[in-house]
C-alpha cells in the first residue's frame, strides 16, 4: 500500500499533503504578458478542481489563454518544502507567497520545485506563520518559443490545466530525492541502490536499508559523489517480475530525518537476434497505443478510469501498451507494474518535420523531457522501451543530430532498457541504426494505395511484410521489429451493408487481418494497435478526415464502449496467450 502519496516513491516520515481538491480559479483571457505576472492583482472569482483541465470546464470550454489557480497550504513558513507536480500543461509558472519559483514548459512531465523557507518578517505576499500561498499560472496557448514541444498540428487535443495531482512535502535540509534501483543479478537478487540526495548534501551518509518486511541493515559513512550514494546489496527472497507473475519488491531507505520507499521489480529486457527477450525468453508484444484522454476530463483521468482501462486491456488479452505520445501518469505505471503490463513510454512528439527537428529550443526541450521521463519512471519494471519523436522526419540526414542526441540521452540515463522511435518511413528511414527495437507505423488498407478498391483489406498483410523486410535491410538487420501503430477508423454504432470505411465491420475485419499477420509471422515481434479508444482532436477542417473531431480508430469509443473489433481482437490475442 502506498503511504501518503499519489504514486511511488513515498516518504512515511515526512509530512506530505496531497493538494488535490478544490482551488480558487481565475481565467485571465488571452492577452496576459506571461513575463510580468503580478499574482497579487488577480481577482479569483471561481473554483476549479485540481487535477482537472479548465478547457473541459463548461465555463471555459475550448478556450485558449491563461488561468490562475490558488490554494493555501498549512505549512510552517520557517520550513523548507518541496512540491511534486505529477504533470500539467501546456506551460506553467509556480509562485509561493508571491515569489516565482519555477516555470515548466514540458507538458505531461512530472517535476519538482524546491520551496525555500519564507522570511516571515520581510512580509512576503501571502506569507503567514503557518500558511503558505501557492499560485500556479497555467497557459494553454501554442507558442513555439515559450513551449516548443506541443503544436496544434498534432493529432490529439492539447489541454490546459493540471493533468495530474500535486503534493506538498515538508523536507529537512538534506532530503532523499530518489533511490534508483538497478538489477545486477536476478537469480541472486543482487541490486545496486543509487541514492539521490537533495538540499545541503553531506560528503558521507549513514542510512538504514530494508527490503519488503525484512530486517534493516545499517550502512555507515557511504561516500556521496555529487548527490549520489551507491550501495550494492542482496534482496532477501528475491523474486523475478514477469507479466504472468508481477512480483514487486520495496526498498525502504532511512536517514536520520527523512526516509523513502521505492517499489521496483527484478527483470531483464534485451534485444536478441530478431527477438525481444524478457528474462532471457522471447516474448511477443500484443497490445495497443493508448492516449490519456476522456471527453469530459481530457487527460485528467480519475484513478478509477485508469483501472478500468487496464481491466479492458487485460480482458483483450494484451500484454503491451504504447503510452502514446508523452510521458505517462506515474499512477498508471504503478498499476502496470502491479498488473504485469509491458510499456513503451515516450517523450512528446508527433510528426515533427525537418525545420522543427533542427530548431535549438525544440531540441533542448526534447532532451530535457526525455531525460526527466527516465528519471521519473526508472523503477517501473513495466517500462521496457523508451521512445521519442513519434513519426518525426526520419528519412532525412538533417534530422539525424536530434535522433542521436535523444538516443544518447536515453542510454546515458538508463542502459538497461530498449530504445526506439516509431517510424512512418519504413521504406526510407535513415536512423534505424540508432535503435534497439524498430517500431513501424503503417496504415495499409486504411490510407490505402488503391483508392478505387472498396475494402482494400488485401493490402494489409503484404504491406506489413514488405515494411518489416525493408527495415531489416535499412540498418536494422537482426533487430527486433514491432508494428508500433496500425489501425482503421470506425464510428461507434455505424453499420452499413457494404461494410465500408468507418463501419464497425470494416474495422473488425481490418484488425483481424492485422492480428493474423502479427500472430503468424515470427519475424514481427509485436504490435501496438492504433488505438485503444477514440480520442478528441481539433474541431477544424481536419474534422473532414477526423469525423466528430475525434480520432476514431479506437477499438472502443471515447466512453470505452466496445466496437465490433473488440471481440475479434480479444479472440485472437487470447488464443496466442493460451498457446504461450
Ligand atoms: C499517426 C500518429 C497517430 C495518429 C495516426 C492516425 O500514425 O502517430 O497519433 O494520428 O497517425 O490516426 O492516422
Amino acid at each position: 500500500m502506498k503511504i501518503n502519496t499519489l504514486a511511488y516513491p513515498c516518504h512515511p516520515k515526512r509530512s506530505v499533503q496531497i493538494l488535490n481538491g478544490v482551488w480558487d480559479f481565475k481565467f485571465l483571457g488571452d492577452t496576459i504578458d506571461l513575463n510580468h505576472i503580478q499574482t497579487n492583482t488577480i481577482q479569483f472569482d471561481d473554483r476549479c478542481a485540481v487535477p482537472s483541465v479548465f478547457d473541459c470546464h463548461p465555463s471555459y470550454i475550448g478556450k485558449r489563454g491563461t488561468a490562475a489557480y490558488r490554494c493555501f497550504v498549512q505549512s510552517a513558513a520557517k520550513e523548507n518544502a518541496w512540491l511534486r507536480f505529477h504533470g500539467l500543461g501546456l506551460w506553467a509558472q509556480v509562485f509561493v507567497d508571491g515569489q516565482a519559483l519555477a516555470t515548466c514548459a514540458l507538458p505531461y512531465s512530472g517535476f519538482g520545485v524546491e520551496v525555500p523557507a519564507a522570511n516571515v518578517n520581510q512580509g512576503n505576499q501571502g506569507s503567514k506563520k503557518n500558511q503558505r500561498e501557492l499560485i500556479v499560472i497555467i497557459d494553454n496557448r501554442f507558442d513555439k518559443d515559450r513551449m516548443p514541444l506541443q503544436h496544434q498540428f498534432y493529432d490529439f487535443f492539447a489541454y490546459g490545466g493540471f493533468y495530474r495531482g500535486v503534493e506538498w512535502h515538508t523536507v529537512p535540509a538534506q532530503s532523499l530525492d530518489r533511490v534508483y534501483v538497478d538489477t545486477l543479478d536476478t537469480l541472486q537478487g543482487k541490486v545496486r541502490l543509487k541514492i539521490k540526495l537533495r538540499g545541503s548534501v553531506a560528503n558521507f551518509i549513514s542510512c538504514r536499508v530494508s527490503f519488503d518486511n525484512f530486517k534493516e541493515i545499517n550502512y555507515e559513512n557511504i561516500p556521496v559523489n555529487g548527490n549520489l550514494a551507491v550501495i550494492d546489496t542482496l534482496i532477501p527472497k528475491a523474486k523475478t517480475w514477469s507479466p504472468e507473475q508481477p512480483h514487486l519488491h520495496t526498498v525502504h531507505v532511512s536517514l536520520e530525518n527523512d526516509d523513502i520507499i521505492e517499489r521496483f521489480g527484478m527483470r531483464t529486457i534485451k534485444a536478441g537476434k530478431e527477438e525481444i527477450l524478457l528474462n532471457e525468453k522471447p516474448i511477443k508484444l500484443l497490445g495497443y497505443c493508448r492516449h490519456e484522454a476522456h471527453p469530459q476530463f481530457g487527460p485528467a483521468l480519475p484513478l478509477e478510469q485508469l483501472i478500468q482501462d487496464l481491466a479492458y486491456l487485460r480482458d483483450l488479452g494484451c500484454n503491451f501498451i504504447r503510452g502514446s505520445h508523452y510521458p505517462q501518469d506515474q499512477r498508471f505505471l504503478d498499476l502496470c507494474d502491479e498488473m504485469g503490463f509491458l510499456v513503451w513510454e515516450e517523450s512528446l512528439g508527433w510528426g515533427n518535420g525537418k525545420e522543427m527537428c533542427v530548431e535549438a529550443n525544440f531540441r533542448r526541450d526534447q532532451e530535457l523531457q526525455t531525460r526527466l521521463m527516465v528519471k521519473n519512471s526508472y523503477n517501473h519494471p513495466s517500462v521496457i522501451i523508451w521512445g521519442f519523436l513519434n513519426e518525426a522526419e526520419s528519412s532525412s540526414n538533417e534530422t539525424r543530430p536530434l535522433f542521436e542526441q535523444l538516443a544518447n540521452a536515453l542510454r546515458e540515463e538508463d542502459s538497461t532498457r530498449l530504445v526506439s522511435y516509431a517510424t512512418m518511413h519504413p521504406f526510407h528511414d535513415k536512423h534505424l541504426d540508432l535503435v534497439d527495437v524498430v517500431g513501424i507505423n503503417q496504415y495499409p488498407g486504411w490510407y490505402a494505395k488503391d483508392n478505387e478498391e472498396l475494402r482494400p483489406l488485401g493490402e494489409i498483410r503484404s504491406h506489413l511484410v514488405s515494411a518489416v523486410d525493408t527495415v531489416r535491410k535499412l540498418g536494422a538487420a537482426n533487430k527486433p521489429v514491432i508494428i508500433s501503430e496500425v489501425g482503421a477508423g470506425a464510428i461507434y454504432g455505424w453499420h452499413d451493408p457494404l461494410c465500408a470505411h468507418w463501419t464497425e465491420e470494416y474495422q473488425a475485419d481490418y484488425l483481424e487481418e492485422v492480428c493474423k499477420e502479427i500472430l503468424e509471422n515470427p519475424k514481427i515481434n509485436g504490435v501496438a494497435i492504433w488505438q485503444f479508444m477514440d480520442c478528441r482532436t481539433y474541431a477544424s477542417s481536419r474534422a473532414l478526415v477526423r469525423p466528430r473531431a475525434f480520432n476514431n480508430k479506437g477499438t472502443m469509443d471515447e466512453y470505452r464502449r466496445p466496437k465490433a473489433a473488440y471481440q475479434r481482437v480479444k479472440k485472437m490475442f487470447r488464443k496466442k496467450g493460451q498457446e504461450a
